[in-house]
């Protein structure tokens, strides 16, 4: 026997219905739904991307619908493809079948109703039967359109020269300090969890300029939060020879402009179901953290608790002045407080009391951190032990800086709470296949 190659299949997609107009066909899929009527049957394929309406009746053919054909059976089913119209009046192709071949059924009905617009049930069960609920068209539209994202991160980055990365998750040391670092027991020895690939980026910038990565990491989050989990997809980028960290804004911004207009046009049906309402993004505007403060305290009437960092509420604010101010849905707030930031960050040589570093908020959420890095061996090793950490310990980093590196930073993007905030969600585990959180490792 020898393997050719060859993927020919003798099946069609929905897709390719209008050029089988009155021709005879067969499409596999899982039964989705059965709807009986009093002289024939509406039977609903659920697809790939598509649910395809199939009509059963006697007149069609010789075929009579069994009693094993029930809901969540995958089946092939032929028939002829006609032109319907929707209720809007639209053209829309279904079939009138002429045959059913199952291929499997199953042995139980599903636990929880996933043939209806949405599935109506709390979160918590939701995400208790993840296997059966994505099979909802509306649940599964919101991980292609994740798939969307990703997919316009990656192509966006490559066009722009970035090199794809995989770095380790099992660490010697966690990157982003705080107590939020899950530690491991590995083989008698104790490692972490990757936080962030940022010790490894950093490296390869030294390597291929421009390197970007895609990749789940962990924080050991103790508490349950609505935006909070403890693995996400963070899409991270790095790049060497920047002029100032406003490179990577610019980059950022030209990169989200990329993915929103990619799904508008390629993931449009997942938008529409969805009713996404993808933001246009002509500029983003710029604050500085000083600025931002003072504009929740003249015009929020606000008074902050950390002069270091922002609360949730006070992003949210931030978020409805960028709207009513600019007209945008993104905000970048730089020159964060040197304190809050993590070692490896580029001090503002201007005031140090600051840093060259940035985050975006999207609607009033915060979903990018980024900045310049230290580049310099020594200054990267003094900022260390200020900061109480032993650079001995991080020896196989600071060969980056040890070895000579070109003026470089980046940013990590949190994949599903950019896509939370596209659906107008307000748990972060919407916009999360198989959530990880404090009370859950299961499905
Ligand atoms: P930071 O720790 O701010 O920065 O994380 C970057 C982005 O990741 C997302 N994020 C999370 N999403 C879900 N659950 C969490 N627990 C969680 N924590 C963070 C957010 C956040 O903006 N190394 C730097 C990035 C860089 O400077 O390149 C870093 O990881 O969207």
């Amino acid at each position: 026997m020898f393997m050719t190659g060859k993927t020919a299949k003798n099946t069609v997609e929905f897709s390719e219905f209008e050029k089988y107009e009155n021709e005879i066909v067969t499409i596999k899929g899982t039964i989705h739904n059965i709807r009986m009527m009093s002289d024939f049957a509406f039977i609903i394929l659920r697809t790939a991307r598509e649910t395809v309406q199939c009509v059963y009746a006697e007149s069609f053919s010789d075929y009579r619908l069994a009693e094993d054909v029930k809901e969540e059976c995958a089946a092939k089913i032929t028939g002829k493809v006609v032109a319907g119209e929707t209720r809007d009046g639209s053209k829309r192709y279904e079939l009138q079948i002429h045959n059913i071949e199952l291929l499997s059924h199953p042995a139980e009905i599903p636990p929880v109703v996933i043939t209806k617009k949405q599935v109506n049930c709390d979160l918590s069960t939701k995400l208790d039967y993840r296997p059966v609920t994505l099979r909802n068209p509306k649940e599964r539209a919101i991980f292609k359109l994740q798939e969307g994202i990703q997919r316009g991160f990656r192509e966006f980055l490559s066009k722009e020269g970035f090199t794809e990365i995989h770095s380790p998750k099992i660490n010697f040391a966690g990157a982003e300090g705080g107590t939020n670092v899950f530690k491991l027991d590995y083989f008698g020895k104790q490692v972490y969890l990757a936080q962030s690939p940022q010790l490894y980026k950093q490296a390869m910038v030294a390597v291929y300029e421009r390197v970007f990565e895609i990749a789940p990491v962990f924080r050991a989050e103790h508490h349950d939060t609505s935006r909070h989990l403890n693995e996400y997809i963070s899409m991270d980028l790095e790049m060497g020879f920047i002029e100032s960290f406003e490179d990577i804004m610019e980059m950022e911004t030209g990169l989200l402009k990329y993915i929103m207009q990619l799904l508008k046009t390629e993931y449009k049906n997942e938008v529409e179901l969805l009713h996404v309402d993808i933001p246009e993004i002509t500029e983003i505007p710029v604050l500085k953290f000083m600025e931002a403060k003072e504009i929740l305290m003249k015009k929020f009437k606000y008074q902050p608790t950390d002069m270091k960092d922002f609360d949730p509420a006070e992003e949210e604010m931030l978020g409805k002045y960028a709207k009513k101010q600019f007209n945008s849905d993104f905000i970048f707030i730089t020159h964060y407080p040197s304190k809050k930031r993590p070692f490896y960050t580029m001090d503002d040589p201007e005031d140090p009391e600051y840093t060259l570093s940035f985050d975006l908020l999207f609607r009033g959420l915060e979903i990018t951190s980024g900045g310049q890095r230290v580049h310099d061996y020594n200054a990267q090793v003094a900022k260390m032990e200020k900061l109480g950490m032993n650079p001995e310990e991080f020896a196989t980093y600071l060969m980056l800086h040890k070895y000579g590196a070109p003026p470089h930073g980046g940013l990590g993007l949190g994949l599903e709470r950019l896509t939370m905030h596209l659906l107008g969600a307000k748990n972060v585990r919407e916009a999360t296949m198989f959530p990880r959180d404090i009370n859950r490792v299961s499905p």
